[in-house]
């Protein structure tokens, strides 16, 4: 019997959620809730609840985060995965999201088909540390840094040789993939081998992440994500239960209008048990807080017109806030700033050219158009000759990410805000993965280009 990539990718996302329920309890608490939301949801709002995914994919679904701290690591992440069906898509930078910067460059492993998105979308937000960023590592650090890297092991190479056949076969034999998943899940157990307590604390006073990358011996799963209908109402129980969550649901605000993008939060883990060793060669027992639970809700993927549009308004949010009395909420001021902006029904999104849609044609009759040949979309969308169905956005935020890096961090460390470090982009990093990575606003758009082929097609006439 040989398993499928699909359901490789499926088992991966299971295997790493015991291995991290094992170690984190809150998360098996935040997934338990997260079911009770979801189910609520759809007992409430019906097959309306699933235009985002179905209730199955969103059960199963999560993102998991890693943290790794070389361009030789990020390539063997990259091979990993790719055995999995999981393809760098985006590039986010999250030196310059301003305030919240981190000394890191990331992008986002996960399927990229349709298809394969519907049957399993698990992903992995991915950083890599970037060393020769003066604004965070002097040269003596930087060097440490890069040989610390340079002489551990973070993937069996024989995880990587059957990721490769995966890969290059779409599929493995029963025996070899139960080997594979479980290397691969291996590779992301928090590591019992002791830290080194000094070169652990330099680095923590630079940056957090910056230690939680270059100061250990392996890497680890930072979080992992499951998504929900309703993140409101899952920060309401979770707070209800005593978690304390970060104050805010980061993203769009709650509003009455469609939902977009993406709406994130989260909790900080305790502290977990790690062994150190001390300047005197001793080892001792200690604790680290690290990892955190988060939870996010997914919404319509945005146009680059949209997104334009969602990152002014974030904007004038920040703006206005400044000005606000005491006291007003981010998400109040926010929503006043959407209803002003932003078009209240997914159709109003579709017709802007904000969001973006597949079309189908329903087979109804058509409107006349007079000319006979070419018909507006505003007008067969009215019509109900065609129907707009929503593209969920299977991407990241820059600015949510950034905030959620530093929002779980104790101390926001230091830094030197003249000296910039390799200029990444998404050709420089997708050099270092050694694959390309794809724009996602290319996937997005690619879809909805395919869909209105095929409704013209069916229809028999063009769409303006
Ligand atoms: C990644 C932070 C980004 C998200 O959901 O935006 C992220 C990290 O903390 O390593 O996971
Ligand atoms: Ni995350």
């Amino acid at each position: 019997m040989s398993v499928p990539q699909w359901e490789l990718r499926a088992r991966f996302a299971v295997s790493l959620a015991d291995l991290y329920g094992q170690e984190v309890p809150a998360y098996t608490t935040l997934v338990d809730v997260s079911r009770a939301v979801n189910e609520d949801f759809v007992a409430a709002h019906g097959a309306d609840a699933e235009r985002l995914g179905s209730i199955s994919r969103v059960t199963a679904e999560r993102h998991g985060a890693i943290r790794v701290g070389s361009p030789v690591e990020m390539a063997q992440v990259a091979r990993l995965f790719a055995g999995f069906g999981m393809h760098p898509v985006g590039f986010y930078d999250l030196r310059d999201a301003s305030a919240s910067s981190v000394p890191v460059v990331s992008t986002a492993f996960r399927p990229t088909d349709v298809d394969e998105l519907a049957r399993n979308p698990f992903r992995v937000f991915t950083s890599m540390l970037v060393t020769d960023d003066r604004r965070f590592f002097d040269a003596a650090t930087q060097e440490r840094l890069e040989a610390f890297v340079a002489a551990r092991e973070l993937f069996a190479p024989e995880a990587l040789v059957l990721a490769d056949r995966a890969a290059a076969e779409g599929s493995l034999g029963s025996d070899d993939a139960d080997r594979f998943l479980t290397l691969a899940t291996a590779s992301f157990a928090l590591s019992t081998e002791p830290i080194d307590r000094a070169w652990y604390d330099h680095l923590e006073a630079i940056s957090a992440v910056a230690a939680d990358i270059g100061g250990v011996p392996a890497t680890h799963i930072n979080h992992l994500t499951p998504r929900v209908l309703d993140i409101d109402d899952l920060y309401a129980r979770m707070s209800a239960l005593g978690i304390a969550m970060i104050p805010e649901i980061q993203g769009p605000p709650d509003w009455e209008g469609p939902d977009v993008l993406l709406r994130q939060t989260s909790f900080r883990a305790l502290a977990e048990p790690r062994t150190f060793r001390e300047a005197d060669g001793t080892t001792t027992s200690g604790e680290l807080r690290v990892r955190f639970g988060e939870v996010e809700q997914r919404g319509i993927a945005l146009t680059a017109t949209g997104r334009d549009l969602y990152d002014d308004l974030t904007a004038e949010v920040d703006r206005r806030l400044a000005h606000a009395p005491q006291g007003t909420t981010r998400v109040a001021v926010a929503a006043e700033v959407w209803r002003e902006h932003l078009p209240q029904t997914e159709t109003g999104l579709a017709l802007a050219g904000l969001g973006f849609f597949r079309f189908h044609a329903t087979g109804t009759a058509r409107p006349s158009t007079g000319s006979g040949t070419v018909a507006g979309l505003a007008e067969l969308l009215e019509s109900g000759a065609l129907v707009a169905e929503p593209i969920v956005y299977e991407d990241f935020l820059p600015r949510s990410a950034a905030g959620i890096f530093q929002s779980n961090l104790t101390d926001e460390g230091s830094r030197d805000d003249d000296q910039l470090g390799t200029p990444y982009d998404l050709v420089r990093l997708s050099e270092v993965v050694g694959i390309t990575i794809a724009d996602p606003n290319d996937l997005y758009a690619a879809q909805q280009a395919a869909s209105l082929a095929e409704a013209e097609a069916a229809l028999g006439h063009a769409i303006n």
